[in-house]
């Protein structure tokens, strides 16, 4: 799916600033028509839950409203209008005036709703979007809505961060020609000094295909006519980590010697792959040093911001991480292309996320037995999770920085079920994208004896949280227990990585002791995971459990929100973060020799 970009033939509109706000709580009759009657406002691009001052907003289950006038540009008479939202947490309807005109699932991946035959080029229409923050056993993430006897609802689910919901990315209104290209395909690999660029169009009607690759000084180094067809590049300059170099393929729709359409796709030349027990990335081993993050900072809750963008990318390198993990969710799309352009590497995460109803926000407590089954996640929940790894590889597979899918996070892949469940999953995204490996992350339960889906995937990654929710204030005991479970997984023969590991830690709280909660104890808990990974031949990589602090939903074991950040909230250094540093920038890309 091809991002809204200005072009030769395209035009967009930012929609994007204060939006007329109202819960469904707060509006009588049919909210979902007509001009809403609220005094609210509301900031796009952010989640709503943390803009008001109100509890009732910010613990709202069901629909609210977002609404706005919207203006067509006067020159788009005969152009196709739509309008884009990168995307809408969890469920959307959207209407133009009254009329409803399009309607998507799913929080965390784009969709387009074309409003054409509803709007006036130069005349101004009402834009309203109703967003349903309910999470169900028929969606991804999963979760359970309870009736309560005052007729609110209450929502319970298994992830750990805060359900933050609404518009927490950009909206923007944008043109396209008649005969429009429709999607691009690249594919990129190399030979000696000769890179080659595979690429295939899709266009929206008939029409000639031309394509034109342009290096970063603007010089044609390919051309091709076609809607399929390998490009060659004399001296390729390859994208690697850290030192990103992009092309540009410029895509032409020509009918009748005129241009229709034109889309330009940037495109890194590198190759990935597992080989026993290395990832590759251009032939050379890589070892991943990072974080799991979250889209998550104070006000916004997971609104994108290009500021904190850029500032956690600018904390990334000064810690001398070279990679992170999409956790728990598609981030948005800025946010990839950014990585592009940077050359951080991206293990890209699906929201399959709380897919196992025995824990609870990394601790045991449940009422549920199992999870997989008619009557908890079955056909549903599969087909909804189906349709989210579709729009996620068709958003994302053009990404030189996504190096591999991570299809789900701690599943409950000890259910006999999740086989069953799975299998479709993993067999689905390698027809979509036979170039990137896949992967998904344990959760602690999830041994080298019980899993039962480990043998479909290419690289083991494990959750591991010895020494904070195990034996937690005994480093001892914990780094003995962590040997032992390493040592388990290398008779599956294939890469394995750390994408979770670390501490709660309140900053200032220090301590002469190993004592939980100290900064001193998350330094030492990571000092000692560090030299566990470093005795481990087939390890490829270690990723902490987190960049930084981030919200929750609420729970004792929570001290406003989830506190394993190397960084605070706000992102300054714990001692942990200074304790990376000084590990991570001692060693390159490749893996720390003994
Ligand atoms: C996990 C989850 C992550 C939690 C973390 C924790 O295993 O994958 O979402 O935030 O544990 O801190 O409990």
């Amino acid at each position: 799916m091809l991002k809204p970009k200005i072009t030769a033939t395209r035009e967009q509109v930012s929609l994007d600033g204060l939006w007329a706000f109202a819960t469904d709580a707060q509006v009588s009759g049919d909210a979902f028509a007509g001009r809403l009657d609220t005094k609210l406002e509301v900031a796009v691009p952010a989640s709503y839950n943390d803009q008001f001052a109100d509890a009732a907003i910010r613990d709202h289950v069901g629909w609210v409203f977002y609404q706005r006038e919207v203006r067509v540009p006067r020159g788009w008479a005969g152009e196709r209008i739509l309008v884009r939202f990168d995307s809408a947490t969890h469920a959307a309807k959207v209407y133009a005036g009254d009329a409803l005109v399009g309607e998507h699932i799913g929080g965390y991946t784009p969709f387009d709703v074309d409003v054409t035959d509803h709007v006036t080029a130069g005349e101004v229409f009402r834009l309203t979007v109703a967003v349903d923050n309910r999470l169900t056993f028929e969606t991804i993430p999963p979760g359970i809505v309870t009736d309560n006897a005052d007729g609110t609802q209450s929502q319970e689910y298994k992830h750990d961060f805060y359900n933050y919901a609404g518009l927490a990315r950009s909206v923007r209104l944008h043109s396209l020609p008649q005969t429009h290209i429709s999607d691009i395909t690249v594919v990129t690999d190399y030979e000696g000094t000769t890179g080659r660029v595979s690429y295939d169009v899709e266009a929206s009607g008939t029409a000639e295909v031309t394509v034109e690759l342009r290096d970063e000084d603007g010089a044609v180094v390919a051309t091709g006519t076609g809607a399929s067809g390998a490009l060659e590049i004399a001296d390729v300059t390859l994208w690697r980590p850290g030192a990103a170099y992009l092309y540009e393929l410029v895509v032409r729709l020509d009918v009748g010697g005129v241009v229709a359409d034109e889309y330009v796709q940037t495109v890194g030349v590198r190759t990935v792959e597992v080989r026993g027990t290395e990832f590759l990335i251009n032939g050379e081993p890589f070892y991943f040093k990072g974080f799991g993050k979250h889209e998550d900072t104070a006000i916004r809750g997971k609104g994108h911001d290009d500021a904190f963008l850029v500032h956690d990318f600018q904390l990334l390198d000064w810690v001398g991480a070279n990679s992170f993990r999409t956790s728990h969710y598609p981030y948005a799309e800025d946010v990839l292309e950014y990585a592009d352009r940077q050359g951080m590497v991206i293990i890209d995460e699906t929201a399959a996320v709380g897919l196992n109803m025995l824990i609870e926000a990394g601790i045991t407590k449940s009422k549920l037995k199992y999870t997989f089954g008619p009557d908890v996640l079955g056909e549903a929940s599969q087909a909804a999770l189906l349709q989210h790894v579709r729009e996620l590889i068709a958003r994302d597979k053009n990404h030189p920085s996504v190096v591999m899918w991570s299809l789900i996070n701690e599943p409950a892949s000890n259910d006999a079920g999740s086989r069953a469940y799975f299998e479709p999953i993993v067999e689905l995204a390698r027809e979509l994208d036979p170039t990137r490996p896949l992967t998904y992350s344990l959760v602690m339960f999830a041994n080298a004896e019980n899993d039962v889906i480990v043998d479909l995937f290419d690289v083991i990654s494990l959750n591991r949280y010895y020494g904070w929710y195990i034996t937690p204030g005994d480093l001892k005991t914990a780094e003995q227990y962590l040997r032992m479970d390493l040592a388990t997984w290398e008779k599956f023969g294939k890469p394995v990585m750390m994408t979770e590991y670390g501490a709660d830690t309140q900053p200032g709280a220090h301590s002469i002791w190993d004592g939980p909660w100290t900064e001193e104890y998350q330094a030492n808990l990571l000092d000692m995971y560090h030299r566990v990974f470093d005795e481990v031949p087939y390890f490829v990589g270690e990723q902490v459990w987190n960049f930084a602090d981030f919200q929750t939903s609420n729970g004792t074991h929570r001290v406003e929100g989830n506190k394993k950040g190397a960084f605070t909230r706000d992102r300054k250094p714990k001692a942990g973060a200074h304790a990376l540093r000084r590990r991570w920038t001692s060693f390159g890309d490749a893996k720390p020799q003994n």
